[in-house]
């Protein structure tokens, strides 16, 4: 890399002025940093536990007096504010002590995700212009150490590797270490105090559940991802009494901030991190914490429904309510949560690039179960429209638009994609196909972007389909979402080959393995095909292909057919 690493604020798509002016006389905008925010939530209980993992118990006095002790040394280490960590680490305490460290001192987190592999951490890395990468050691038996050292290698603005749970190679520091207690607490808060970052500058990147090819950087600023907490805490009723447990990665969007982890520390509550959403960790865990709150994709509460249905005893009497989000959930799925779990459902929708809706404690069973809820906040703007972009009648199905003062204008350093993701005058283009009810309630109909959500984890088709084509024997491939009575949707690879070529599914695993894709993105169905079917414009018409794949499936009774 010839060139220094551009500023933060180049590549951020600002809200217009006289809307960022509205949004901060409403109140929607506090103009008070997160770290700020989240401090002055701690003080008024320093000896309440704030956060818990596993035999890791930190009341909000030790958490802060972590977080800025680590906040100081990240300073030290030469980070400056707008610098960017590439954050990629499980559900530790160490996640959420180095995000509070970086909201503090003006530090941008990436968040990505554990699954996570080489090709995504090395593109986002280098869009990001990453100045640190934080890991695990290892996870699952995967070197996640030596994978940030090739990313180093390789991405020239990297000049730190942070690893938890001890660090084994030369050049990487301990993020334990990193994230140990001030060692003069008062003068590292006085410091930090005094010189809080800018409110309208990202606090945050999220990564976007993505149609292209690469990554995409989500900047949230700390006043638009604090009005979004706002919020959300107050869709979910969080406050001094919340035990909410992060059973999914907590780097997700849903499970961070909304409300989330950050959510429950911003209410005065307090925050339990499970290393899995197995209900044979994350059960034992509800009874021992006593959790009130919680948030799952669908397949994951499929999954506890009938863990608890094949006769599991634990004390699940704490849970108040479990959210319910990220795909949509299958037949009765949110019907038999509360016979079964004795919670609460509540439906979300939400997504990394700002709206979130919920169904409220109280709402009636149809809108419980019928509907993916209504906007956490009243200037939450939705617009339905056909495909020539206007608006449909009330109540019909049409791709859903929204603008807001957590959903911002634009993703970092992406103008291109940018220019097709949002309309001129600022409403995100979400691809999600919607039916607004008369009550302001939401039902997700289907989709109109390029991506399959296998389980809540979403896949670009289009990124699949590159790495694809990197097989010898593959002339033209396409990915599509096959349905899976689990996961929702599985990827399926529709395949020309190259003629006298043999191409396996296996093949098309190896090569994407070889370039280092998240596992979570392999196919697990080839279809080989003489030809694509094209549309009237000549582009690959996916609708064919999933209606293809929907009768094979059918027929077959599977998504995975032996010998496939
Ligand atoms: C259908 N599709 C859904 C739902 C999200 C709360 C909840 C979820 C996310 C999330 C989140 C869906 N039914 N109930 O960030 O704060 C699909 C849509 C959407 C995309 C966003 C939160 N809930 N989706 O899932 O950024 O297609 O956020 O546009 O990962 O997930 O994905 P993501």
């Amino acid at each position: 890399m010839t060139s220094a690493p551009m500023s933060v604020d180049e590549g951020f798509v600002p809200w217009p002025a006289d809307v960022a002016a509205r949004y901060t006389e409403a109140g929607l905008w506090h103009g008070v940093p997160l770290g700020t925010r989240l401090r002055a939530a701690a003080d008024a209980q320093p000896e309440e536990t704030a956060l818990v993992e596993g035999a890791v118990r930190l009341t909000y006095g030790d958490l802060w007096e972590r977080a800025d002790g680590a906040a100081r040394r990240l300073d030290g280490l030469g980070l400056r504010r707008g610098d960017k960590i590439l954050v990629q680490l499980p559900n530790r305490w160490e996640f959420v002590v180095l995000t509070l460290a970086c909201l503090r001192l003006g530090v941008v987190p990436v968040m990505a995700l554990p699954s996570h592999r080489r090709h995504e951490l090395g593109q986002i890395a280098e869009q990001a212009e990453a100045a640190a990468i934080a890991v695990p050691r290892t996870l699952r038996g995967f070197d996640h150490e030596g994978m940030a050292h090739e990313i180093a290698a390789a991405c020239g603005t990297v000049r730190h590797v942070l690893v938890a749970g001890g660090p084994t190679r030369p050049g990487s520091a301990d993020l334990g270490d990193l994230c140990a207690p001030a060692s003069a607490p008062d003068a590292a808060r006085a410091a930090l105090d005094a010189d809080p970052p800018d409110p309208r500058a990202p606090a945050l990147f999220l990564l976007s559940g993505g149609t292209t090819g690469t990554p995409k950087l989500i900047p949230r600023t700390h006043d638009d991802y604090g009005c979004g907490m706002d919020h959300a805490i107050a869709a979910c009723r969080f406050g001094p009494g919340t035990v909410f447990l992060a059973a999914m990665p907590v780097a997700h969007n849903f499970t961070l901030g909304g409300p989330g982890v950050l959510g429950a520390l911003l209410a005065g509550g307090r925050a339990v991190l499970a290393a899995s959403p197995d209900p044979a960790v994350v059960f034992p865990v509800i009874e021992r914490e006593r959790v009130t709150d919680t948030g799952v994709v669908p397949a994951v509460a499929l999954r506890w429904v009938e863990h608890r249905e094949a006769g599991d005893r634990r004390d699940l009497s704490s849970l108040r309510a479990l959210q319910i989000g990220g795909a949509r959930p299958p037949g009765d799925l949110v019907r038999r949560i509360r016979p079964v779990l004795g919670c609460t459902p509540q439906q979300g929708y939400g997504m990394a690039e700002g709206l979130i809706c919920f169904t409220r404690q109280g709402d009636p069973d149809e809108v419980v179960s019928g509907t993916q809820g209504r906007p956490i906040c009243p200037a939450d703007e939705l617009l339905v429209v056909g495909e020539d972009g206007r608006p449909v009648p009330p109540g019909e199905p049409g791709i859903l638009l929204t603008r807001g003062p957590s959903t911002p204008r634009g993703y970092y350093r992406a103008p291109e994609h940018n220019a097709r993701a949002f309309t001129p005058d600022g409403w995100y283009i979400t691809g999600d196909i919607v039916r607004l009810r008369p009550d302001g309630y939401l039902v997700v109909a289907g989709r109109d972007k390029d991506m399959i959500n296998r389980g809540g984890e979403k896949v670009s088709a289009e990124e699949v389909e590159d790495l694809a084509h990197r097989v010898a024997g593959v002339a033209q491939a396409a990915a599509v979402a096959m349905p899976d009575a689990v996961l929702g949707e599985r990827v399926c690879l529709y395949a020309v080959p190259r003629p006298g070529a043999r191409v396996r599914l296996e093949d098309v695993v190896a090569e994407m393995e070889r370039a280092g894709a998240a596992r979570y993105k392999l196919p697990e169905r080839l279809v080989l095909v003489d030809a694509l079917p094209l549309t009237p414009v000549g582009k690959i018409d996916k609708k064919a292909l999933r209606d293809d794949v929907r009768r094979r499936v059918s027929l077959d009774g599977t998504s995975r057919p032996a010998g496939a």
